[in-house]
């Protein structure tokens, strides 16, 4: 692999980004210049696995030749349009998504924050018009510890102090209840129901610490909107296309693409968002799905994005998606996500004085650190891993997600949880 062209340290390009930056981000030491596939290189040329994949948005790998190919191809013809005209890529884009995910229609945007905010509207609007909730009374529940995104309504029902804290006056008509509680749901459902336009909720809670519900709650929630005529809105922006060892994870454990065999395994959600890996982390790419009696609440004029469904998006992420199907990704993440877990969790019978417990569905997974969320250790277990040629990011202080890309073969996988056990032993040994 030769050495990426740069006459600048990775010294020299965090000082950079540290001067002329925001300091919204405090990254993990390393400047990388080159990806492929699960691969990574800093500008030294040091190659590290890549165990975040963004957030799980490059589910496809780094530079996938193919949707590489699809962008420079469509960028040589035509980028944007605006929606002020139709376009030639729009239309097959939708008819393909909306065929792969079974649902009527597409509303496409840009960002997963785009994303969860129409959905949002579009609940709120098919309440007072469908519903007939009165005028501005529309309340939306959502679940604690939930991460949807950064806007200014979005951070308004998070309950992180860090999201949130002096961003006020915050957006109103959104109501917490506790993630996984089903008596709490129903609580919430049963005190004005007339005026509950939807329930939001991550089918596993990422930011939170890959936090995965019992069997049956997605289910059984949703099960409980319909009876109270309340829109299920379930945000797959992370979990969705293979991550979980499910197409998206309200499919259960069904691998399938969209054409169900196993119906009683799958939730319809009323609205589904998808981002990231929609793009395999190209281009900013995400998704609105829904029904039309729910979709067609949305006239012209009423929402809307310069860059949402551009023709450089649609060639993308339709070529993201044929990848997802052709190499057997989900099949793949499920297979490794399940090895992953066992070799962890005998990490955990090792060295309990190091690690607390593995959880995770797929290819996205967390070990917890035995030491409080204040300590340094996972950070501290990061940065040694980086040394060893494996990049991960702690949250919550003391919880490490690993989401590798899901074109991982099985012998690399061993190779990565190698690293993973040789940086626990030397942790377990100082300690
Ligand atoms: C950041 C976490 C991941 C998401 C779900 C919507 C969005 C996200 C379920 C918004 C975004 C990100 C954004 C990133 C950190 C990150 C994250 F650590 F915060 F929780 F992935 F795990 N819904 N998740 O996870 O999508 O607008 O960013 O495209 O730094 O904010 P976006």
């Amino acid at each position: 692999m030769q050495q990426p062209s740069t006459t600048l340290s990775s010294a020299d390009l965090i000082q950079l980004e540290d001067r002329y930056g925001a300091h919204n981000y405090h990254p993990l030491p390393v400047v990388l210049a080159k990806g492929r596939g699960v691969y990574v290189w800093d500008v030294e040329g040091k190659r590290y696995f890549d165990f975040l994949s963004a957030y799980s948005a490059v589910n496809q790998g780094h530079c996938h030749p193919r949707i590489v190919d699809a962008l420079v191809e469509q960028a040589r013809e035509l980028t944007l349009t605006s929606r002020a005209f139709y376009n030639d890529q729009l239309g097959r884009y939708e008819e393909y998504l909306t065929n792969y995910f079974g649902f009527d229609k597409v509303l496409p945007m840009n960002t997963g924050a785009e994303g969860v905010e129409t959905a949002i509207k579009i609940a709120r609007k098919w309440g007072y018009e469908k519903k007939g909730i009165p005028t501005n009374e529309a309340r939306v529940i959502v679940c604690g510890q939930n991460f949807h995104g950064r806007t200014t309504t979005i951070i308004s029902f998070s309950s992180d102090p860090d999201a949130k804290g002096n961003f006020g006056p915050y957006t109103p008509g959104f109501q917490a209840v506790p993630y996984n509680d089903l008596e709490a749901l129903k609580e919430a459902l049963a005190y004005e129901p007339e005026k509950i336009a939807a329930f939001l909720v991550e089918p596993i809670q990422g930011e939170a610490g890959v936090f995965v519900p019992d069997e049956g709650f997605i289910a059984a929630a949703a099960e409980m909107c319909r009876q109270h005529n309340v829109l299920f809105i379930a945000d797959e922006i992370q979990t969705g296309i293979g991550r979980t060892g499910a197409l998206l994870r309200i499919c259960g454990d069904c691998t399938c693409a969209g054409h169900c065999e196993q119906q009683e395994t799958y939730t319809r959600p009323d609205i589904l968002i998808l981002g990231k890996a929609i793009s395999g982390g190209v281009y900013p790419v995400s998704a609105v799905l829904a029904n039309n009696e729910v979709m067609d609440v949305i006239q012209p004029g009423q929402h809307g994005s310069t860059f949402g469904g551009n023709p450089l998006a649609c060639a993308v992420a339709r070529e993201a998606l044929e990848v997802i199907r052709d190499e057997k990704l989900t099949q793949n993440a499920r297979q490794l996500g399940i090895r992953f877990r066992e070799r962890m969790q005998h990490l955990v019978d090792q060295y309990p004085q190091i690690l607390t417990l593995v959880r995770g569905k797929g290819l996205l997974n967390a070990v917890v650190i035995n030491d409080s969320p204040d300590s340094k250790t996972a950070w501290n277990i990061c940065v040694k891993l980086a040394e060893h040629g494996l990049l991960a990011k702690p949250t919550h202080g003391n919880i490490i997600r690993f989401a590798p890309p899901l074109v991982m073969t099985e012998e690399q996988l061993e190779e990565c949880c190698d690293i993973i056990a040789t940086v626990i032993a030397s942790f377990a040994e100082a300690k």
